[in-house]
């Protein structure tokens, strides 16, 4: 389809990506052998085949069970690694992703481990093609807000490498205003903060996530659309929404693409891009993403330039950067 030709072709930036999220059955299972572990599935088809959830939840079980083969810093290399060589590939130039340091430090992995792993692919992708990039460090919601704070100790020798924070993992019965504290420590810091809010859970975690932790981008917030005074909040400020369609689609968030409120989004004025996620749990990395919405919505020209443009301005990079790619 010519639109995909488009797609393909434009320069992108991705700005919701979670790096353990990328981890495809092959290399899980390469893995595992390299670290002696064993896993519960008999084959890379029989793990793929398992990759059918009805929620969330079903969703980060499966998640965090398969970060348990990440042990080493080369292990966090290699997954970065082979992420960021997909986002070349799908000409994206400049990534901003996020880590979930708990799902790690949790099971005896040093904050270490974790953070040079990624960090020197990122720098190895930057020296080799140029590719920009942004590390967001991500509290896990479902724990304590003493447990975000325990973690943010460790990362502490590490902030110069760290863009900013975020929140995430199980949405309902989290709602934002558990992390006051937390995200005004991050504030303090002097590091941007986002978070997830209105995939499952309600609009008014997208207000608490606003009010309370101060967030300047909203990850997902596709259930702002149930509340018109945010909706018309969100577009006055231009507050960007990271918004995920494979994603939703596979977490049955809104089960039918041709129905997903992504062009609602830009008709209202909303700062929406397209971005992919848990690409090796929800079937494809950015450029899929585009092409689904593109076949399921019948996007035009116009509203990919569009999506494109409202990502590169909600990125983090500087205004002359931004300038270049729009
Ligand atoms: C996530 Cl799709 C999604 N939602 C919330 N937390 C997450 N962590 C990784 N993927
Ligand atoms: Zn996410």
């Amino acid at each position: 389809h010519p639109v995909d030709a488009l797609i393909a072709a434009l320069p992108k930036t991705e700005l919701h990506l979670h790096i353990e999220g990328t981890l495809e059955p092959e290399l899980m299972f390469a893995l595992a052998t390299r670290n002696g572990i064993t896993l519960p599935y008999a084959s890379i088809d029989a793990l793929r085949a398992a990759y059918q959830f009805d929620s969330l939840q079903s969703f980060l079980d499966l998640y965090y069970a398969g970060a348990g083969v990440l042990q080493t810093e080369q292990d966090f290399y290699d997954l970065t690694w082979a992420y960021l060589e997909r986002a070349h590939a799908d000409r994206i130039v400049h990534t901003e992703i996020f880590f979930d340091p708990q799902t790690h430090t949790d099971r005896g992995i040093a904050f270490a481990t974790v953070y040079h792993g990624i960090r020197r692919a990122l720098d190895a992708a930057q020296a080799q093609w140029g590719m920009g990039s942004r590390l967001i460090m991500s509290f896990l919601r479902h724990l304590s807000e003493e447990a975000g704070m325990a973690v943010l100790d460790q990362a502490e020798p590490y902030l110069a490498g760290i863009d900013g924070f975020g929140l995430d993992s199980s949405e309902l019965g989290h709602p934002p205003s558990k992390f006051a504290r937390l995200f005004a420590r991050c504030h303090a810091l002097g590091l941007p903060c986002v978070a997830h809010a209105g995939e499952e859970g309600p609009a008014a975690y997208v207000v608490e996530a606003l009010d309370l932790l101060q967030v300047c981008r909203i990850d997902h917030g596709v259930r702002s659309l149930e509340d018109e005074a945010l909706v018309q909040r969100l577009a006055a400020d231009r507050t960007p929404l990271t918004v995920c369609p494979l994603s939703n689609q596979r977490l049955q968030v809104t089960p039918d693409l041709s129905r997903h409120p992504l062009r609602r989004m830009l008709q209202a004025g909303l700062a929406a891009m397209v971005n992919s996620d848990d690409p090796a749990y929800f079937g494809g990395y950015l450029n899929q993403n585009f092409y689904a919405c593109r076949e399921a919505l019948g996007l035009s020209d116009a509203e990919v330039v569009q999506l494109v443009d409202n990502s590169f301005e909600a990125s983090w990079l500087p205004a002359q950067d931004k300038q270049r790619w729009m």
